[in-house]
């Protein structure tokens, strides 16, 4: 097939995807393209895992800096992480081999709101970005680069790294062209600006990447696929999940307190959020819009079937099946889709101008509402808090989702004190289990503790829970929000000792 390089200049800088990684030294700080499974380099991170290991066999050590937009996959993470070829790792993951380095303490991980890492890049807070490797869908005759299948924090990499090599993906749909609005405008406080987004659709950037041709020091054409972990079919649970968020939506509907068609809607990573979006597909809701991160299968569906108008976004976040509907089908969805720059996507005030409603998952809530996002039993690494923090701050309805149990019943997502904090009570209107929904506005702690108990607990715990509550009522220092310390976390470290909360 015809190359997609078009520019002059750098047809000449192509090479393969060892002569590029040979450009990579130990030491730096990579800056990669990738967003949960979409856009992410195809090939060099694998030829560079290649030279880490060469090194490694040498008797050197052989470490990079990586830093991406969100979860990448295996061809990256799972590459490099196998080879102990990343010292710091930022600002999102998922992906196991890197997950068993962290909890192993052999990589550090540094887990930031992902509307956080342009603008701690941009003021000097991470360090130097080295060098930048960046997938796109094509180059065009002038330069400017077509974005591939997510856009993260590209603009930010090519625009503050000082090299950069470019992978060029033919397997990336053509039709690509044009669905991206990157945005030029941010400046730095105390210049900021208004950003211009009053409705999800609004176009206020180009469709196109900007890169300074003399900082380009590799070109590698590939022709891969983007690569995500299918999704689990909605089992009951999340069914009833999905159901009882419908019901509660309609009743905010009802009271005049949502529109007819909602409000712009954010879905997160993860099974459970994928089933809401399948729910949202066989309820009444029409018109529908969303202002989300991420665009999973559910949200797809969405959108064929009609019931979803438009949809902004930073990346695909598809199953295979839904990838090759996409690709098959892209003249259908191309005018309903834009993807954004994750500094835009996930911008704290346009998600509070939208009014956006935001749907999350969850490891675990405490009886007062703090929800825990990214830790399993206080010590290790799940994924990460990824942009559910920029959405549940800053959403018109921030809600959180998580079965009432985990681990075959062993472990209660509802506990007394949660064992790590993403979320606190103030960012946390909304607690949802197959067991029932808690709506926590105006609620003070203790009356949430009720609430969350009767409504979200499975009821093989919730005597536990409620004993826990009334003795803490009576023991506790104080009666704002009352707890008895030797005991807040004894559920955690039962399952440590024992392999069950029981
Ligand atoms: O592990 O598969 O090994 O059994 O956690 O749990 O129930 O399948 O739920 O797929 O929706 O993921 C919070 C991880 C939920 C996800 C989390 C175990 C459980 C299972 C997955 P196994 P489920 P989901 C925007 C928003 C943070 C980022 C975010 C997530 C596995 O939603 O990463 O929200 N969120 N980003 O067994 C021990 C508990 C547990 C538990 C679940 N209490 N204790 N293990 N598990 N609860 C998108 C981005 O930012 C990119």
């Amino acid at each position: 097939s015809a190359s997609r390089v078009l520019n002059a200049a750098l047809r000449n800088k192509i090479m393969s995807a060892d002569e590029a990684a040979a450009l990579i030294s130990s030491g730096v700080n990579v800056g990669m393209s990738g967003f949960t499974g979409s856009g992410y380099p195809k090939s060099i991170p694998a030829a560079l895992a290649r030279r880490i290991t060469a090194a490694n066999e040498a008797g050197e050590k052989f470490r990079i800096g990586v830093w991406t937009g969100a979860s990448t996959a295996p061809e990256l993470d799972g590459a490099l992480a196998s080879v102990d070829g990343v010292e710091m790792r930022l600002p999102y993951q998922s992906d196991p081999t890197c997950r068993k380095r962290i909890n192993a303490g052999e990589m550090e991980y540094i887990d930031i709101h992902l509307s956080h890492v342009a603008q701690f890049v941009w003021f000097g807070f991470l360090g130097k970005l080295d060098i930048a490797v960046v997938e796109v869908a094509g180059i065009l005759e002038d330069g400017r680069l077509i974005p591939s299948s997510s856009v993260g924090n590209n603009k930010t990499w090519l625009d503050q790294a000082d090299k950069v090599i470019l992978e060029v993906n033919s397997w990336q749909n053509a039709q690509l062209e044009g669905m991206h609005d990157v945005y030029y405008g941010t400046q730095l406080p105390p210049n900021r600006q208004p950003i211009p987004i009053v409705r999800p659709g609004d176009r206020i950037g180009e469709p196109y990447l900007r890169c300074d041709p003399s900082k380009i020091i590799a070109v590698v054409e590939t022709n891969a696929p983007d690569r995500n972990t299918p999704f689990t079919a909605p089992d009951d649970d999340s069914r009833r999940i999905a159901g009882h968020v419908i019901e509660f939506l309609s009743h905010e509907v009802k009271m005049g307190r949502l529109p007819a068609n909602l409000l712009p809607l954010q879905s997160g990573v993860g099974n459970i959020a994928n089933a809401v979006m399948a729910g949202l597909n066989d309820s009444p809701f029409e018109h529908l819009t969303a202002y989300t991160e991420v665009l999973q299968d559910g949200m797809l569906d969405l959108i064929k079937s009609g019931k979803l108008d438009f949809a902004s976004a930073t990346a695909f976040s598809l199953s295979p099946n839904a990838l090759a509907e996409l690709n098959a089908d892209m003249a259908l969805y191309r005018d309903k889709i834009l993807l954004r720059p994750q500094e835009i996507s996930n911008h704290p005030e346009v998600i509070r101008r939208l009014g956006v409603i935001s749907m999350n998952g969850m490891i675990e809530a405490d009886i007062f509402g703090n929800v825990n996002s990214t830790h399993i039993m206080g010590s290790s690494i799940m994924n990460g808090i990824g942009g559910s923090g920029d959405f549940a701050r800053n959403a018109y309805l921030s809600i959180f989702l998580t079965p009432s149990q985990a681990k075959n019943g062993s472990i209660s997502c509802i506990v007394p004190m949660v064992s790590h904090t993403d979320h606190t009570e103030h960012d946390v209107q909304v607690l949802v289990t197959e067991q029932g929904l808690a709506d926590l506005r105006g609620l003070s702690p203790k009356q949430r503790a009720k609430v969350v108990i009767d409504k979200c607990a499975h009821p093989d715990f919730r005597p536990a829970l409620h004993d826990y509550y009334e003795r803490a009522m009576k023991q506790a220092s104080g009666r704002q929000t009352p707890h008895i310390l030797d005991e807040a976390l004894s559920w955690h470290s039962r399952y440590l000792k024992t392999g069950s909360m029981r």
